[in-house]
């Protein structure tokens, strides 16, 4: 069975996250999404959540494609959650190029092209339109 894992807050989860967690899990057969707690949001990126993990947690688990969930508390563990979950490949959005290819000594490392046209932020600018 080949593991594939990925990361991110996915708050106000919208089609653009849908559409990177239906090409990672092309690329394997299980996929685990990492989601960022409310404490690392806050403390380790500056972003203050809409929903809280549990409500972002049950809306990703509620993807077809995803298989598992699990919290991502630190910049640091994703070399222990390739090694616990024996995972094959690491995917991320292109936003993140480059940045994760230490991860190459442990599991493939696959950037994916972000949907453009989408983001929170845009979502939240144009609400207040
Ligand atoms: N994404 C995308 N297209 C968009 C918006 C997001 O493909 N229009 C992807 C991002 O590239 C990322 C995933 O969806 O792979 C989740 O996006 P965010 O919730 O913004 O994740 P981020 O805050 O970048 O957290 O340790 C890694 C971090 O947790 C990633």
């Amino acid at each position: 069975m080949k593991k594939v894992i990925t990361y991110g807050t996915f708050d106000l989860l919208h089609y653009g996250h849908v559409n990177l967690l239906r090409r990672a899990k092309e690329l394997g057969d299980y996929l685990i999404v990492a989601i960022s707690t409310d404490e690392f949001n806050w403390n380790q990126k500056q972003k203050k959540c809409y929903f809280t993990f549990e409500e972002r947690k049950k809306l990703v688990e509620a993807i077809r494609y995803v298989d598992l969930v699990i919290p991502e508390e630190s910049w640091d563990q994703k070399v222990s959650d390739v090694k616990e979950f024996k995972v094959d490949t690491f995917v991320i959005g292109d936003d993140w190029e480059g940045k994760f290819d230490f991860l190459k000594n442990y599991c493939e490392v696959v950037y994916l092209p972000r949907t453009p046209e989408i983001s929170t932020t845009q979502i939240k600018k144009d609400l207040k339109k």
